[in-house]
């Protein structure tokens, strides 16, 4: 079969949106943990967390959002502020640096529920200056602070095998240790503050490239007259094949694109590496081309798509 014939390029299907999660044997910790923001990544880890045992206060923006949290056993929490006063320690999980600093300082925010000892674990992407601030003000509170960056996706957060990179205070990171557990596959500490961050970035920005050097090949596969089909078998067989490559391959070719991880989240955090990276006076040539067909991608509306839609932008 010809490769054009078999992408079905408008199917919007979210061909694996469900995933069981793994069962895991973790002793909970008995502090009490409160978990604001209930985006893609945030019910997966919250619904984690309960299933673990552990004892979850849940706040989001858009309230519906919480409804299947507290059908599994979640307490509801009216704010942020709300949250804090009511757990030990809280889980931020948020789309940007906006979003970030408006959950902390704003208007019944976190600021306002933190007291002598509470700990603040922030898992949402942003870059190392946001990361440094917020925790400024957490612990001018008294308050503990620890960023802890996810990598991994949607299916990873649904089975509880994401990577932590942790880095800040480590008597938190001790205390919320049981919820990396229940969270995640390994959880590294980093060390100082920022350097979860920055690692975050850099896989991100690994990840960035690759699906956009994966679309390219793929595309001019398909100008060439090659099998797309094909070139994604030899791919597997070849020494770069990985999990990557086969799902985000096959996502491309039969042409749905299940929200893993949503285009503008990829963009910005390329657009956050290479803001790093004239900070360091890195070059980053590679990621600065692929942060355009990002950009790109979002202008054509795949925002809110998943990142294999960059696809879109290459296969023109
Ligand atoms: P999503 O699915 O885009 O979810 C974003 C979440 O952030 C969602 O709960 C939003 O609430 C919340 N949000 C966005 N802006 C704000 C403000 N200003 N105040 C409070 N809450 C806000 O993102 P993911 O779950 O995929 O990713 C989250 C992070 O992990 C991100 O940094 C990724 O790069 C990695 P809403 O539901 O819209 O009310």
């Amino acid at each position: 079969t010809p490769s054009g014939s078999r992408l079905s390029p408008d199917s919007t299907a979210d061909a694996d949106s469900t995933t069981n999660p793994i069962v895991k044997d973790v002793i909970p910790t008995d502090k009490k943990i409160g978990f604001l923001g209930l985006g893609i990544m945030g019910v997966p880890m919250a619904q984690n967390l309960i299933r673990t045992g552990h004892d979850v206060t849940v706040w989001n923006r858009e309230p519906s959002k919480c409804k299947s949290l507290v059908a599994l056993g979640a307490k509801e929490g009216s704010s942020p502020c709300d949250v804090v006063q009511q757990c030990d320690i809280i889980f931020s999980c948020v789309s940007d640096s906006d979003a970030v600093r408006d959950l902390v300082l704003g208007n019944q925010g976190v600021l306002q529920g933190i007291s002598s000892g509470k700990g603040y674990v922030e898992l949402s992407t942003v870059d190392p200056e946001t990361i440094k601030e917020i925790a400024e003000v957490i612990s001018m509170r008294g308050g503990r602070f620890l960023e802890a960056p996810l990598s991994g996706n949607k299916k990873g957060a649904e089975q509880g095998q994401l990577v932590i990179l942790a880095a800040g205070d480590r008597s938190l990171y001790m205390d919320a240790y049981s919820c990396f557990e229940a969270l995640g596959k390994k959880t590294f500490f980093l060390g100082e503050l920022g350097t979860g961050a920055n690692t975050k970035l850099i896989v991100n920005m690994l990840m960035g490239t690759f699906m956009a050097s994966l679309s390219e090949g793929l595309s001019l596969a398909e100008k060439a007259g090659l099998d797309q089909y094909t070139l994604l078998d030899v791919l597997n067989m070849s020494s770069i094949s990985c999990p990557f490559v086969k799902s985000k391959g096959t996502a491309i070719l039969e042409g749905h694109f299940p929200v893993n991880f949503p285009l503008k989240h990829q963009q910005k955090d390329l657009k956050l590496a290479i803001q790093m990276g004239d900070k360091l006076e890195q070059p980053l040539s590679v990621a600065s081309a692929a942060n355009e067909l990002y950009k790109r991608s979002k202008a054509q509306g795949f925002g809110d798509r998943d990142m294999s839609c960059v696809y879109r932008a290459v296969n023109v």
